[in-house]
């Protein structure tokens, strides 16, 4: 654990300002961002997955709903032009917006890790999921939560998380890190209880596992809001085809702004 000198004790008030200053960076791209402490992440992962700061220091997760593709990805490589060849557009565009993050709390020390950052021994540098479920914002539903294990633990079944609202139409894009702000009075809240039996789960998992191609899993209870057949066309296209599709989106942005 790493020990901040300088650390900064808030309330749930203190917490309110963060997450107002927040909104305005996020709300308007189609982001979520959950609060969670340090502590309640390092408590359920192995050891060499664990952040180097102090239990009650502040983080947020940010998740991005289905409108961020329209509301940020588009727009981000229409407008600005700015993609790099030799980086993954979508990443490019997160990295935009976890920098805005950072600028708008410039006076703060600020860690963001993305869901697609490895350490040096390529491991993950934060496991997203983890990280959504111990914030409350989603569930996230393992084989080892199984009391019967249909797979019988010989198959490597991966996790999924669900949301509330969205089901599984969103994403974990990574966490920012407050390094030197620590919220004691913030509380856990567990999150909601999406499926109503193991059953659900068990075919949640073989969804997620064995058929993510065709988008099943993330329908598996009623959602508010999905992905447009727009994004689905893009996420569908090998990553070396995808730069037709954008010149296609920003034919039609132009015309529309
Ligand atoms: C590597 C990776 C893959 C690999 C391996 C998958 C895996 N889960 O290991 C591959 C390439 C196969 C893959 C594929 C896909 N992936 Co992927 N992948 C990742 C990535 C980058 C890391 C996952 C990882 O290595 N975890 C390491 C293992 C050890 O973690 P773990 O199993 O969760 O174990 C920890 C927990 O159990 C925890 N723990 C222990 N006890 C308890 C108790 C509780 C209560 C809790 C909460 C935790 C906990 O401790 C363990 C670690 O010590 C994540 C993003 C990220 N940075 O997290 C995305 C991620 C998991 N993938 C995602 C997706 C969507 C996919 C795909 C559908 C493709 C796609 N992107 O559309 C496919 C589907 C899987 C399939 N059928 O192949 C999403 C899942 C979203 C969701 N709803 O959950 C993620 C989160 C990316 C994102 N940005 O949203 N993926």
């Amino acid at each position: 654990m790493e020990e901040q000198t300088n650390a900064q004790y808030i309330n749930l008030g203190g917490l309110k300002e963060i997450q107002k200053r927040l909104a305005c960076v996020l709300d308007p791209y189609g982001f979520e961002y959950h609060p969670l402490k340090i502590g309640w992440y390092n408590e359920q992962v192995a050891k060499c997955f664990q952040l180097p700061y102090h239990d009650e220091t502040l983080a947020f997760v940010i998740i991005s709903t289905p409108s961020m593709f329209e509301k940020a990805f588009i727009p981000f490589v229409c407008k600005l032009g700015q993609v790099k060849s030799n980086l993954d557009p979508l990443d490019q565009c997160m990295m935009q917006h976890f920098s805005a993050i950072k600028e708008e709390f410039s006076d703060v020390k600020i860690e963001a890790i993305h869901d697609f950052e490895l350490t040096p021994s390529r491991r993950p540098k934060i496991l997203v999921q983890t990280a959504g479920h111990v914030s409350g914002a989603v569930r996230y539903y393992q084989q080892k939560d199984l009391m019967s294990d249909p797979w019988d633990g010989k198959k490597k079944v991966f996790g999924v998380c669900l949301h509330p609202g969205y089901g599984g139409w969103f994403a974990l894009r990574g966490v920012v890190i407050y390094s030197t702000i620590r919220c004691p009075s913030l509380s856990r809240q567990q999150p909601r209880e999406i499926l109503a039996t193991e059953g659900d789960v068990v075919e949640l998992l073989r969804l997620y596992n064995d058929h993510w191609q065709d988008w099943s899993f993330r329908d598996i209870i009623p959602v508010k809001e999905r992905y447009s057949q727009e994004q689905k066309n893009y996420f569908s296209t090998q990553p070396g085809d995808r730069k037709k599709l954008i010149e296609k989106y920003c034919n039609s942005f132009d015309r529309s702004v």
